[in-house]
Formats: structure tokens, sequence, C-alpha cells
């Protein structure tokens, strides 16, 4: 089969499995759940579903934690429903990447429950320990873990097993080649089974520096800009081992491949997806997303706010480092970020609309491959849970928890997740306006975001005007003109802009500007000298547009122009 780029002109709709539709009143979502909705996925026009893990897990991590690489979560139905699911997407002319999960396993797996009896266990060297009688082990940061530290205790080893996440997700060790063959044929299992691709988890922290050396604060500070992640993705072997993984398995089909790029900078993107090296297709980059928290606290805003320049900077930057070789991702929503429209538009009533529809105007008319999550089609927004007991997700419960014990400010940590919590964007999709919005008849995992009597797909189907029918358009038009909206050239315009995001996209006969209105003021926007559009946009999330020199943008105002 010949391997061709067609994952280049794709977009992507990430489907978070547990919160799209449950199909038997257990309130958590299902792929029968999924199957039911298959026409309701094609009618949005886009190519390709990534799912977020469907392997047999704890769901301490909701999926991240597998126990069983080869068999369906039960809360997720049998291998039968999986292979329904994807033969209901392929004759729709959808294809399915999976999310691969090989940086850990779940503490339940069996070759963690067989590595952690004894030092004499062949599956002992499968994850990554360090003997206690060397005593304390060189400190390495635990997301999600309550005490901060990725290595625990186990006392059968008397030895510390290192988990870069939760404590129940410890470390795969890479550098064995028994691991390595394990994740292979994995890999192959499901390529087997026919599916599209994979969309790699936290994929560059798989090599580890097995000799453990101490990183100190200034260390990290000086070579890895103080972010543990960075660290994490500077192993040794890290691409001797993708490039393996490309040799024994991806080169075998005609796949997409995409990392999750924790860690991951611009200088060394083109290291994942510079196709001469043979390594993977694609990556997302945490930089766009990171951006405006305030540094040394947890995914805290900064109160003045992201500065629009800064933003542009950043994606224009990550524009140009695959200008000339791999190629780009664009997303500003996923199951570990917050709804797009809370965090980088206006989810007030006046403004939620127009501001969704500015976002997924750009999110689809950059040089890249768009990664769209489920929901924001809709313009679903942020639940803002007041209470801890409303969370669900291990990152935030643990970061409370340790809070609660090193001390510090718990309010101002729930008032900070009611903007950046990823539960925020795990809340059950938006159906119709019947109880629990027609995810379940049952009660929901978790909050339904109560403003699904009108956030949802029944009612924004039949408003021609609606979030839901403006993503279609957008799907629509990137297709009708790849040419210029997926391959043509990016040229960022007035980057100094406070309110306005312009760029142009193509070049010669064929070019088009985008004008995006970050704001919620009307602004006035002037040409750059000697250009001339064409009167009538391509598209416009509003029904006025008045042309001219100086162009008039109402609020969040988004329109793509020809230029003459
Ligand atoms: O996310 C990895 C992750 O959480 C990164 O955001 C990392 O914490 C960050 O770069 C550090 O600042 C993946 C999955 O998407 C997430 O849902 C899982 O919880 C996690 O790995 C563990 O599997
Ligand atoms: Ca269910």
């Amino acid at each position: 089969n010949k391997k061709n780029d067609w994952w280049k002109e794709v977009v992507v709709y990430q489907i978070y499995p547990r919160s799209f539709k449950d199909s038997n009143g257990d309130g958590i979502g299902d792929l029968k759940g999924i199957i039911s909705k298959l026409d309701y996925i094609k009618s949005l026009g886009i190519d390709v579903v990534w799912l977020n893990p469907i392997f047999e897990s704890p769901n301490k991590d909701n999926g991240y934690d597998i126990s069983n690489y080869e068999a369906i979560m039960k809360e997720f139905g049998t291998m039968a429903d999986f292979d329904t699911l994807l033969q209901g997407m392929h004759e729709r002319g959808i294809k399915l990447v999976l999310d691969l999960v090989a940086n850990h396993s779940s503490d339940q797996h069996p070759w963690f429950i067989e590595a952690r009896k004894s030092r004499k266990n062949p599956y002992y060297e499968y994850y990554h320990w360090w003997p206690a009688e060397k005593g304390k082990p060189p400190f390495r940061q635990g997301f999600f873990d309550v005490d901060g530290s990725a290595w625990t205790f186990n006392a059968p080893t008397n030895s510390y097993y290192l988990h870069y996440f939760s404590q129940y997700q410890p470390d795969l060790n890479w550098e064995n080649p028994k691991v390595r063959e394990e994740i292979f044929n994995i890999m192959k299992f499901w390529f087997n089974k026919g599916i599209d691709g994979f969309r790699m988890d936290v994929i560059p922290f798989i090599s580890k520096d097995t000799s453990f050396p101490v990183i100190t604060p200034e260390i990290l500070k000086e070579k890895y800009n103080g972010d543990w992640a960075q660290y994490y993705a500077s192993g040794p072997n890290l691409h001797t081992y993708l490039r393996e993984m490309n040799a024994e398995v991806l080169s075998k089909y005609n796949d997409m491949s995409v990392a999750e790029g924790a860690g991951v900078t611009l200088a060394t993107a083109n290291d994942f997806v510079d196709a001469d090296r043979h390594e993977l297709n694609m990556l997302y980059n945490f930089d766009g997303v990171n951006y405006g928290y305030l540094p040394g606290k947890f995914k805290t805003p900064d109160p003045n706010g992201y500065k629009l320049p800064g933003f542009k900077r950043i994606y224009t930057e990550w524009d140009s480092v695959f200008a000339n070789k791999g190629w780009g991702t664009i997303y500003l929503g996923n199951h570990d970020q917050p709804r797009m429209v809370s965090r980088w538009g206006n989810d007030s009533p006046e403004f939620r609309e127009p501001s969704s529809k500015m976002l997924t105007t750009f999110l689809l008319s950059m040089r890249a491959t768009p990664y769209y999550y489920f929901g924001d089609e809709l313009g679903m927004s942020n639940i803002k849970f007041d209470k801890i007991e409303d969370y669900r997700d291990i990152e935030t419960i643990n970061m409370y928890k340790q809070i609660q014990l090193k001390g510090g400010n718990l309010q101002e940590f729930l008032n900070a997740q009611k903007i950046s919590a990823r539960d925020n964007s795990r809340t059950p999709f938006q159906w119709n306006n019947s109880p629990n919005a027609g995810f379940t008849t049952g009660t929901p995992w978790i909050k339904v975001n109560p403003n699904y009597t009108t956030v949802n797909v029944e009612d924004e189907a039949k408003d021609p005007n609606s979030c839901l029918n403006y993503f279609k358009k957008m799907v629509l038009l990137r297709k009708l003109h790849k040419d210029v909206l997926v391959y043509g050239k990016y040229q960022l315009l007035d980057p100094d802009n406070p309110k306005i995001y312009a760029y142009t996209r193509g070049e010669g006969a064929k070019k088009m500007l985008v004008v995006l209105n970050f704001s919620k003021d009307r602004v006035g926007w002037d040409l750059p000298a000697g250009m001339q559009i064409k009167p009538v946009p391509l598209i416009n999330n509003y029904n006025t547009f008045i042309p001219g020199k100086t162009l008039s943008l109402e609020p969040y105002q988004a329109v793509i122009l020809e230029l003459k």
C-alpha cells in the first residue's frame, strides 16, 4: 500500500467516549452510544475520529491507566462493539485513530502485578526501579501525585518504582527490548483490525536515563526551562525507539501518527516529524494552551489575561518551524484542556456564540491539521464547578489534596480550576434539551452543564446561524479551498495589534485574508496598503460586513476574504 500524506488534508474530531453517548443507562458513554451517532459524526464533514483510550482500565485516570491493551474497557462494551464501530466509520469514509498509552501502564496490569512481587520476577525489568539500599531516589516530579514525587516505595521488592503520573500509572521500561516488542505487537494487533493510526500519549517521555542523575533546580532551570516535562522528553534513546517503532510497525501501514508533544519545544519538534527521519507524522505542542498561566502556580490564569500579540507569536512560530519540513497541528481544546470558548473566547451569553465561531475560524484556517474537540462545534463552555466534590479528575482531586497536605490557598485553587480544570471539557455531550441533555437515561458520571437547555445538537441543527452550522460551513470551506487553507503560505499581519489577529493564506493569484477580532470591542482595522479585497466574505460569523480601506469589525467577528 502506497503511503501518502492524507493526514495533512484531514480535520480530526476528538471524541471522549466516556462523555459522548450512553446507550445502556449506566451514566457512562460507550461504543454502542457512538455507533448510534455515526450519522451525526458524518454530518460534521470531518475525516478522522480520535478516540481517547477504550482499553481495559481501572479508570484511575479515565483510561490512561491500561490493564489490558487488547481488550475493550468493560464500561465501553465489547470487542464486537468495537468491530461494529470501526466498520460503521469506514462505511462512512471516516478514519479511526486510537490512543496509544505506552509510556506507562496501569498498576493493575498483569505485568506490574508480577513485577512488584520480586526482583527476580521476569517482569521486574518491565518497569523502572530504584533499590532502597541505595537510599532515597533522586527527586523526579510526579504529575497528578499527591506527594508530588514520581517515586513510590514497594516493599516486596524493597525498591521504589517510577511513575511520571499518578502512582497508579507506573512507567514502562522502554530500555528493555521485551517491552518495546510488547508495545509493537499491541500496535500491530490494532492495525491488523483495520484502524488508521495512533495518537501517542506523552510518547516523548518513553526513554529514561536509567542512571537517574540528580536534576537540581538550577539544572532544571538552565537546561530544561524549569519544566520537568522538557527533561522527561530528553531521554537518551527516544528517537532510536521511535525509528524502531516506525521500522517495525508504522512503515507497514498507510497510517497516521501524532505524538502528544509534552515537553517538546520549537527546537526539538522536527526531531519527531521531519519525514526524512522516518519517525512520526505529526505532534501537538503545549506552548499555545499553556500560554497565559502564572508561572509556579498550578494552571492559574494570569489576572492580566494573556496578551494577544504573545498568542499570535506562538502560533506564528509553530507555523514557521514546519515551513520547509515536518507538518503542524493546531488545537485549542482537548480532554486535558478547558473549553476553548471559556479559555480563549468569551462564554458570556452575549459573546459565547460569536467568539466560539471566531475560534473555529482560526482553527480551520491555519496551515496545520486541526484537532477539533467534540462539543466545541456546539460552543459548549466550562461548567465551572464550585465544589471539589463535583470533580472526577485525578489531576484536580490530587492537586487539591496536595494543597491540603502542604498548605496553600484552596479557594484560589478552586477559582483557577473553574477556568483551567480538565473536567470542564469532560462533561456530557449535549444532544438535546431533555434531562441530562439526552446523554443518558441514568445518572451521568459527571454533571451536565446546565446550559444544555439551549446549547445542544437538536436546537442548533434547526438554527442556520448556530455554532454547529457554522462549524460545518468552515469545514467545507477548508476542503473547497485546500490549496490555500491547507497548503497555502501563512503570513501574519499587524503582529502588535492587541485585539485583531490577521493573516493571509496562499500567495499569487489565490490569496485569502483572515481577520479575527479576539476582543469584545468593535474594532476598526486598516487593510495593508495596496491590499484589495472582494467585498463579499467567503465566511462571516455575523450577518453584516462593511468592506472598505478600514474594516469595521464587530466584537469577536471573524471573516475570510478573497484578495483581488
Ligand atoms: O497528558 C499528559 C499531560 O498531562 C501533559 O499535559 C503533561 O502533564 C504536561 O505536559 C506537564 O505540564 C496525557 C493525557 O492526555 C492525559 O489525559 C493523561 O492524564 C496523561 O497523559 C497521563 O496518561
Ligand atoms: Ca454506558
